[in-house]
C-alpha cells in the first residue's frame, strides 16, 4: 500500500473568480430601522460571488452578501486574501478558515473579514459536496427532505395590512407555510393594530411571526412583548439591540413567546454569547454574515446542546441545506429577492421548501447577472 498522500483524492486550487453583483429588488422595502430614521429603505442586495477551480477540473460556487454599504469593502479583502488559496487542496476547509481568519486579522475576528471570507468557505462546501455528487445537506448529514418555510417579504412595514395579507394570501397559496410581519413602529399602538387585524385576517392556524429589528428599548419590548402575547406568535425576532445578551435573557425569561435573535451578529462567537447564557429561545445566526458554513455548523452544534430551535437568517439558497442537517426545530426564510440570480428554483410545498436534489447547494449564476455585475477579478498562479 502506498505511504504517498498525493494520490488521486488530493487536488489543489487552481483559481478563483470573484464577482460584485449588485441585484436590485422590485419594491424597496422598510422595516423599523427605517422608521426610526437609521438607515435608508433597501432598494437592493449586494452579493460577493466566489468561483473556485481546481487543477482536477472540480468547481464550487459560494457567496457571502452586503445591504446599503460594504459591498467594496468585501471584494477588497477577499481580492487580497484569494491568493493564499492558490495551491491549497481544497478538501481543507477547516484549515483554510483559518489561515484566511489569520491573513485579515489585523481588521479583526467578524464584519467585513468573516463575510469575505464566508464567500470562499462557502464555495468550498459547495466543491466538496459535489464532488461527492450529493446535495450539501446529504454531504452534512440531513434530518429532513423539507423544512418548513415561511415568508418575509411581503410583510414590511411600507405596505399597508390589505397588502400584508394579499401577499401573505399568496405565500400561503403557493405552499409557504407560516408569514412574518414587521414591527417596530415608532407608534407602538400601530404596529397593535397591524399585527391584530393581520391575526384576525390569517386566522389563528397559519403561523406568524415578527420582527423588530432592534428598534425596542428593554421597557417597550416588556411591554409590547406582553400586548402581543394573546396573538400566539411564532416568536418575536429582534426586539432588542443586537448586542444586548442580558437585555434579550431578561425578556426571553418574562415571556412565553419564544425570543431569537441573531442576524446582525458578524462571527460565531458572538453568537455563542447568547446560547451560553440561555439568552434566546432560537438562534437566528446568518452563514455568509458570520463566516460561512464551517462557523455557522459550530454555533448549530452548540444551539444543538441547548435544545434550541434554529431559524437561519436570509439566504434560503445557503440555508436550506444548513436547517435540513440541524437535528431540532427549524424553519428557513422565503425571500424572492435572489431567484433571478440563479437558474436554479428552490421547490416549494405542504408549508416546506425542499432539499435540492441537485449535488453541493444546486445553484449557478443565471447570465442575467452580467447587467448588474460591478466588478470581477480573476486570480490564479499567474496573477
Ligand atoms: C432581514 C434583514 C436583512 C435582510 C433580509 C432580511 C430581516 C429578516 O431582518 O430577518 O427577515
Ligand atoms: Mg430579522
Amino acid at each position: 500500500m502506498s505511504t504517498n498522500t498525493k494520490n488521486n483524492v488530493q487536488d489543489a486550487i487552481r483559481q478563483i473568480t470573484l464577482t460584485s453583483i449588485e441585484v436590485p429588488l422590485t419594491t424597496a422595502v422598510s422595516d423599523a430601522k427605517v422608521l426610526t430614521g437609521r438607515q435608508k429603505a433597501l432598494s437592493a442586495v449586494s452579493l460577493l460571488v466566489a468561483q473556485i477551480d481546481t487543477e482536477q477540473g472540480g468547481y464550487g460556487l459560494g457567496f457571502t452578501y452586503t445591504l446599503r454599504v460594504g459591498a467594496s469593502a468585501q471584494m477588497a479583502l477577499a481580492k487580497e486574501v484569494a491568493p493564499l488559496l492558490v495551491g491549497e487542496d481544497p478538501s481543507d476547509i477547516g484549515r483554510l478558515w483559518n489561515k484566511l481568519c489569520w491573513a485579515a486579522a489585523s481588521v479583526g475576528r467578524s464584519g467585513v473579514a468573516t463575510q469575505a471570507i464566508a464567500a470562499f468557505d462557502t464555495a468550498l462546501w459547495d466543491l466538496k459536496a459535489r464532488r461527492a455528487n450529493l446535495p450539501l445537506a446529504k454531504l452534512l448529514g440531513a434530518w429532513r427532505e423539507g423544512v418548513p418555510c415561511y415568508n418575509t417579504s411581503g410583510g414590511y412595514l411600507q405596505a399597508s395590512v390589505g397588502e400584508i395579507v394579499d401577499r401573505a394570501s399568496q405565500s400561503l397559496a403557493r405552499g409557504i407555510g407560516g408569514i412574518k410581519m414587521k414591527v417596530g413602529h415608532p407608534d407602538q399602538a400601530k404596529d397593535l393594530a397591524r399585527v391584530e387585524a393581520i391575526r384576525k385576517q390569517l386566522g389563528d392556524n397559519v403561523p406568524l411571526m415578527v420582527d423588530v429589528n432592534q428598534q425596542w428599548d428593554r421597557t417597550s419590548a416588556l411591554r409590547m412583548g406582553k400586548a402581543l402575547e394573546c396573538y400566539h406568535l411564532q416568536w418575536i425576532e429582534e426586539p432588542l439591540d443586537a448586542y444586548d445578551v442580558q437585555g434579550h435573557k431578561a425578556l426571553a425569561e418574562a415571556l412565553i413567546t419564544p425570543v431569537g435573535t441573531g442576524e446582525m451578529l458578524t462571527s460565531a462567537g458572538e453568537v455563542e454569547r447568547y446560547i451560553e447564557q440561555d439568552a434566546v429561545d432560537l438562534v437566528m445566526h446568518d452563514a455568509p454574515r458570520i463566516g460561512g458554513i464551517t462557523p455557522f455548523l459550530k454555533v448549530a452544534a452548540q444551539a444543538q446542546n441547548k435544545g434550541l430551535m434554529m431559524v437561519p437568517h436570509f439566504v434560503m439558497e445557503i440555508h436550506i441545506h444548513l436547517a435540513a442537517a440541524y437535528p431540532l426545530e427549524t424553519w428557513v426564510e422565503h425571500f424572492e429577492w435572489l431567484e433571478s440570480v440563479f437558474n436554479e428554483r428552490l421547490r416549494i410545498a405542504d408549508g416546506k421548501m425542499w432539499v435540492p436534489d441537485r449535488p453541493g447547494l444546486g445553484l449557478s449564476l443565471h447570465e442575467r447577472v452580467q447587467q448588474w455585475t460591478v466588478a470581477k477579478v480573476v486570480i490564479n498562479a499567474q496573477s
